[in-house]
């Protein structure tokens, strides 16, 4: 299967002499969701942007942004990211033979992706502060430094990243809404545009952590905090767009709290067989906690980013494993029960 600016490259700004830095992202698995579909009376459909190359949905913005960075002859990358972000950029600077600069929450970012940037070679700086003083610096610095800033404030991302939207339109026709999670609101802006340059409107519900709810709130969060490390963000730099897109799509953004994130989390690991993230999980909490969008019979919930980036979440919210000698009958009593 191609990569996604050679699957899409009519609809996206590369012409057929253009370097292309892939790792052959996108075509991702949408996957029917007949138990949630059940518990909500609709159509459900998980969008499994976790089997994305390193995992998350950021993959197709990255191989936009970086294509275009060696397009414009850079040497290097550079990005403020709770995780997601810097795992990608890592990769996809490597793969382009640049250099990479990743600045993260000191603490807050789970373990998964920090190993991602830090084996992909990427300078990873642990920032005292959030990921929207992380952002505030390096928009700053990719001012007085030759150097592309890869985060979804770059205009490639969002091309790259609505290639989904086109995905779902080829796969299933129509759709009547879409549940996404919303951080710094740059992948809600880029569905929007998808969608709306093949004609489609499906309503946009925009899922944010209550912790970390600036546009539920209508004002910027200054502490963000939620269990949804990814999605800890208090000032989204794509607010104005993000929120277009949900009143213009006749959508709504809503909060879910941390407790309803690991309940949905859990239930989509125990119940479809499908390992998020938590920060992905917000999506169908949303969808559980707030109801199918009136009317609507077909949805889709993205699952931005896979399960095993965050290994501490999933063994804190599991069940524990079972102790056992090495002998035939002692593990036969550990799985039956006494006889
Ligand atoms: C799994 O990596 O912001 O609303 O720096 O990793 O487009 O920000 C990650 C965001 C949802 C929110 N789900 O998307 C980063 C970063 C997962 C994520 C989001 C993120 P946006």
């Amino acid at each position: 299967m191609a990569g996604l600016i050679e699957r899409w490259r009519d609809r996206l700004p590369f012409g057929p002499g253009d370097p292309v830095v892939s790792l052959e992202e996108g075509s991702t698995p949408l996957v029917p969701a007949p138990t949630l579909g059940e518990r909500v009376g609709a159509e459900v459909w998980l969008k499994i942007e976790g089997a994305n190359p390193t995992g998350s949905f950021k993959d197709r913005g990255m191989t936009c942004a970086v294509s275009a960075a060696v397009r414009e002859g850079a040497g290097a990358v550079i990005c403020a990211s709770t995780g997601n972000t810097a795992a990608s950029a890592a990769a996809y600077a490597a793969r382009a033979g640049l250099t990479g600069a990743v600045i993260v929450p000191e603490g807050k970012i789970a373990t998964g992706k920090l190993a991602q940037a830090l084996m992909h070679g990427a300078t990873v700086i642990a920032l005292r502060g959030n990921f929207d003083q992380a952002l505030q610096i390096v928009r700053e610095l990719a001012e007085r430094r030759p150097v592309a800033l890869v985060n979804s404030v770059n205009p490639y991302r969002l091309e790259g990243q609505k290639t989904a939207a086109f995905e779902i339109l080829d796969e299933l026709g129509e759709i009547d809404a879409l549940c996404i999670p919303v951080g710094n609101a740059g992948n809600i802006t880029a569905y929007w545009k998808g969608f709306s340059e093949m004609g489609a409107a499906p309503r946009m519900h925009g899922f944010q952590a209550a912790g970390a709810a600036p546009l539920v709130e209508g004002a910027p969060v200054e502490h963000p905090e939620t269990v949804a490390s990814a999605i800890r963000i208090g000032n989204p730099a794509r607010w104005e767009e993000a929120m277009a897109a949900m009143r213009d799509s006749r959508g709504a953004v809503a909060a879910v709290t941390d407790e309803q994130i690991l309940d949905a989390y859990r239930f989509l690991a125990s119940r479809e067989g499908v390992f998020c993230e938590p920060a992905s999980a917000a999506s169908v909490a949303g969808l559980l906690v707030h109801g199918a969008p009136e009317g609507a019979q077909r949805i889709v919930c993205v699952l931005t980013g896979h399960g095993l980036k965050d290994p501490q979440t999933a063994l804190e919210q599991a069940g524990s494993v079972v102790p056992c000698d090495a002998d035939g009958e002692a593990v036969e009593r550990a799985i039956y029960g006494e006889a």
